[in-house]
């Protein structure tokens, strides 16, 4: 195999050192020779024919303070998307949807709000929805922006599993999409989340217009963490119209498939998921991205603003391939 020289294929250690250089090396592997690795470093830690499902609602929509380049809930771009802003959800609301989405079969449920973080007057009903969602027997995720101490004390006080907070990019490139809040405060709440014993989602987006080295940056500022996230989400941007990114060019799906299996070889405890951009990509495609060592996806219609592929058209896709849910 044409491994570069400087990385050890021998087995998959738990590394935080990754070097640019060497994650460049990776992506410019045969296409064949990396999915080959990501898959064997995959089965080490992985049952390569389960895939888990998480599903997604979107708890408070719109008005967001925050200019994210891509996001059709940023208040900035309200004018343009036509995105109408929505109240905070009320829990029950919450809670019946969550049962839906266990009958369908979902394991995890992420409740997501567009806000630059949390206000204590909302803190009441979070907590009541984590606390709700965990005793229907559902793992809980959450990610609304930036917490501070005691919100995140909270939130391990009310037994949330996950929570998501993406750092998107590379530390260079996150400049060009975000300017209200930087790289480093996202740092920041990850470890925030860490320390209080919560366990980490974070990944970010491709094909933002974003050079090979900002995907291999954006994988080298998530290895590099004292601990890999637990989960790592990587979406294909959904160019929403009236966004900056609407009009960016398209990512060769062959590159989104690479950034997977090079997040599987660096992170291979990880759970790698592929996330939005489903809905316009091939079936071929996602099955790559399972070959590469992705071992979650989105499930349900809608993600949180977008649409997702329905329910039985997963089901159909896992079927072909003698995929079970995890
Ligand atoms: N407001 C919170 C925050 O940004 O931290 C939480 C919700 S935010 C919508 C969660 C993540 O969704 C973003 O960090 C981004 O990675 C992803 N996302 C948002 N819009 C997207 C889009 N159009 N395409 C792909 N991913 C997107
Ligand atoms: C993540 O990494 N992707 C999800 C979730 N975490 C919150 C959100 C995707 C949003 C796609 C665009 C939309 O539906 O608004
Ligand atoms: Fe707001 Fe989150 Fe969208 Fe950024 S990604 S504009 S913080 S909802």
């Amino acid at each position: 195999m044409n491994a570069p020289a400087n990385v050890s294929f021998s087995e998959a250690p738990i590394r935080h050192d990754w070097t640019r250089d060497e994650i460049m090396a990776l992506f410019a592997m045969p296409f064949m020779d990396l999915v080959f690795e990501a898959q064997r470093v995959h089965r080490l830690y992985h049952d390569p024919n389960k895939v888990q499902l998480s599903q997604l609602i979107s708890i408070k929509t719109g008005g967001c303070a925050e200019d994210c380049g891509y996001c059709s809930q940023s208040a900035k771009h309200a004018k343009t998307t036509g995105l109408t802003a929505t109240k905070l959800m009320e829990v029950e609301r919450v809670l019946a949807a969550a049962k839906k989405a266990k009958a369908g079969g979902a394991s995890r449920y992420c409740m997501g709000a567009a806000w630059t973080s949390p206000k204590d007057r909302d803190m009441d009903s979070i907590l009541a929805m984590v606390e709700g969602v965990k005793d229907l027997g559902l793992e809980t995720c959450m990610t609304l922006g930036m917490l501070d101490d005691c919100q995140t004390k909270q939130l391990k006080d009310a037994g949330l599993d996950y929570y998501n907070h993406n750092v998107d990019t590379s530390e260079e490139y996150y400049k060009e999409i975000i300017t209200t809040r930087s790289y480093q405060e996202r740092i920041d709440t990850l470890k925030r989340v860490r320390d209080a014993g919560i366990n980490v989602c974070s990944g970010g987006i491709v094909g933002m217009g974003e050079k090979p080295e900002d995907r291999a940056g954006m994988l080298m500022t998530l290895a590099n963490l004292e601990e890999h996230p637990d989960s790592v989400p990587i979406n294909m941007l959904v160019a929403v119209p009236g966004t900056p990114l609407e009009h960016v060019e398209k990512l060769d799906p062959f590159e989104f498939v690479r950034t997977i299996a090079v997040a599987r070889i660096m992170m291979p405890k990880a759970e790698v998921r592929l996330s939005a951009g489903r809905q316009e990509m091939s079936e071929e495609t996602q099955a790559l991205c399972f070959l590469a060592g992705a071992s979650s996806i989105f499930y349900g219609e809608q993600l949180l603003t977008t649409p997702n592929p329905e329910n039985n058209k997963d089901m159909a896709l896992f079927s072909k391939l003698g995929l079970s849910p995890a």
